[in-house]
C-alpha cells in the first residue's frame, strides 16, 4: 500500500487501525447521507505540507511570514467555490460546519437576538437553535415545525409564526428532511418581516453544485456548507455571502462594515486563529472536481438511487417520512411497524448485516434521541462507488429484510454475506491496496 508506506514503517499501530476502517468501509454499504468517500486526490491535498502552515489573516494580509504558497491556494479554492455556486464572496476558513454556522450567528446577531430554524426534531440541526446548543442558549429562537399530517415545511405557518417573533434571521436549512427546500418560498417570508435569509446547505451543496436541486445563492443574504457530504470535499465549512448588508441601516448601523466584512470578521478573528491550510488545499481539489461535467451525473444519480431504496422500502410497506424523497436522503418511520424507540437496536442490526446508518428521531416522536423510532439513510456514498438503480433495489431489500430480522443474528450474517459480494464489485480506492 504504497500511499500508506510510511505509517505502516513507523506506526503499525496506527496504520493497523486504520487499515481497519479502509476494510470495514470496503466492505460496508455506506449509507449515512453526511458522509461520502473523498478522491484520492482530496486524500493527498489533505496530508500535504500545508498542515505545517501558519496563516492567520486573510491572503495577501496576513500575520506571519511565508505566506506566498498560502495565499495562491487560499486564492485559487475561493475563486473556484465563486465559480461552483456562483457566490459573490466566499470565506473558506471556518474548521467545520457548527464553526461556520457560530460565524453567521456572531456577524449578524447580538446575544439574546431573535431568529427562527427548523426544530432538531423535524429535521433541522443542534446549531439552528436546539437548547442544549449556543444558538439555543444565547440567542432567542422560534422553532418552526413540518406540519403534522403531510410532515412537510409550512411556509404559510412560518410567515405566521415570523410575523409575531419579528426574528432577526431566518434559517433554511435539512439534515433530516428529504425534501426540497424552497428557497425562493423562505426568502419571501423573510422579505415579509425584514429577516436575513440563512441558508444552510451542508447537506445539499453537492446536489446545487451539480444542478440536482436549486440555489439559494442568489437569494440568502448568508449561505454556509460543509464540504464533505455530498459536495465530496475535506471535513470542513465555508461561508458564502453578498457583498452589501441590505440591512446595514435596520441592524448594523454602528458599523461601517458590509456583509462580507461582517462575516469575515466573524471568522477571523472573532472566532478563529488560523486557517487549517491543507484543508483549503483539499478544498480546491475538491471544487475542480465539481465543477467537472461528470459531477452533475454524480449529483442526479444521489436522487435517483435515494428513489429507488425510498420505493423498494415503501413497497415492502415500510413507512418513510412524507411518503418519499426527493434529495439524497430518506427518513424510516418505524413507529407503525410497533418498532417506536427501537432506532438503536435497528441500527446495530444494519452494521452486523454490514449496512451503515444512523438512528435518528421522526418528526414528533415521543422517544428519545438515544432511542428513536427512525432510521437515516442516504445516498452520496455509495452514488460515489457507482453504484446504480439494480444496486439500490438490493440494498433497499436489504434493508428491509434486516427490519424483519432484527434480533435474528443468523440471518444478519447471511445478509453481510450477500452484501459483501455486492459492494467488491465497486471498489472505493482501488490501486491502494487496501484489501489486496
Ligand atoms: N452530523 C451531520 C449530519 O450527520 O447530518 C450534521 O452536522
Amino acid at each position: 500500500m504504497e500511499f500508506m508506506q510510511n505509517i505502516q514503517d513507523k506506526d503499525p499501530e496506527v496504520s493497523a487501525i486504520i487499515d481497519n476502517e479502509a476494510q470495514r468501509i470496503e466492505e460496508g454499504v455506506e449509507l449515512i447521507p453526511s458522509e461520502n468517500f473523498v478522491s484520492k486526490a482530496v486524500l493527498q491535498a489533505i496530508g500535504s505540507v500545508f498542515t505545517n502552515k501558519y496563516s492567520e489573516g486573510y491572503p495577501r494580509k496576513r500575520y506571519y511570514g511565508g505566506q506566498e504558497f498560502v495565499d495562491d491556494v487560499e486564492e485559487l479554492a475561493i475563486e473556484r467555490a465563486k465559480k461552483l455556486f456562483g457566490a459573490e464572496h466566499v470565506n473558506l476558513q471556518p474548521y467545520s460546519g457548527s464553526p461556520a454556522n457560530q460565524a453567521v450567528f456572531f456577524a449578524l446577531l447580538n446575544l439574546k437576538d431573535s431568529f427562527m430554524g427548523l426544530d432538531l426534531s423535524c429535521g433541522g440541526h443542534l446549531t439552528h437553535g436546539s437548547p442544549v446548543n449556543f444558538s439555543g442558549k444565547h440567542y432567542s429562537c422560534t422553532p418552526y415545525f413540518v406540519d403534522k399530517k403531510t410532515e412537510l415545511i409550512d411556509l404559510d405557518e412560518i410567515k405566521r409564526q415570523a410575523t409575531l417573533a419579528k426574528p432577526k434571521m431566518i434559517i433554511s436549512s435539512l439534515t433530516a428532511y428529504p425534501r426540497k427546500l424552497d428557497f425562493k418560498g423562505f426568502q419571501e417570508v423573510c422579505d415579509a418581516v425584514d429577516a436575513y435569509h440563512f441558508a444552510d446547505i451542508s447537506h445539499i451543496a453537492g446536489l446545487i453544485a451539480g444542478g440536482a436541486h436549486e440555489s439559494p445563492i442568489k437569494l440568502a443574504d448568508v449561505v454556509t456548507t460543509t464540504t464533505h457530504k455530498t459536495l465530496r470535499g475535506p471535513r470542513s465549512a465555508m461561508i458564502m455571502c453578498k457583498e452589501e448588508d441590505k440591512f446595514h441601516d435596520l441592524y448594523h448601523k454602528d458599523t461601517k462594515k458590509n456583509l462580507a466584512k461582517l462575516i469575515d470578521s466573524a471568522v477571523f478573528p472573532g472566532l478563529q486563529g488560523g486557517p487549517h491550510d491543507h484543508i483549503t488545499a483539499a478544498k480546491a481539489v475538491a471544487f475542480k472536481e465539481a465543477l467537472q461535467p461528470d459531477f452533475k451525473d454524480y449529483a442526479k444519480q444521489i436522487v435517483k438511487n435515494a428513489k429507488v431504496i425510498a420505493d423498494t422500502l415503501m413497497d415492502k410497506g415500510i413507512k418513510l417520512v412524507t411518503d418519499g424523497t426527493d434529495n439524497h436522503l430518506i427518513l424510516i418511520d418505524m413507529r407503525p411497524k410497533g418498532l417506536t424507540s427501537k432506532g438503536k437496536e435497528l441500527q446495530n442490526a444494519m452494521d452486523l448485516a454490514g449496512i451503515t446508518l444512523n438512528k435518528n428521531s421522526v418528526p414528533f416522536d415521543e422517544a428519545s434521541p438515544f432511542n428513536p423510532s427512525g432510521l437515516r439513510l442516504g445516498t452520496p456514498a455509495v452514488t460515489t462507488r457507482g453504484m446504480k438503480e439494480g444496486e439500490m433495489k438490493f440494498i433497499g431489500e436489504s434493508i428491509a429484510k434486516v427490519i424483519d430480522n432484527y434480533e435474528d443474528k443468523t440471518k444478519l450474517k447471511a445478509i453481510n454475506e450477500e452484501i459483501k459480494e455486492l459492494v467488491k464489485k465497486f471498489p472505493i480506492y482501488p490501486g491502494m491496496g487496501i484489501l489486496q
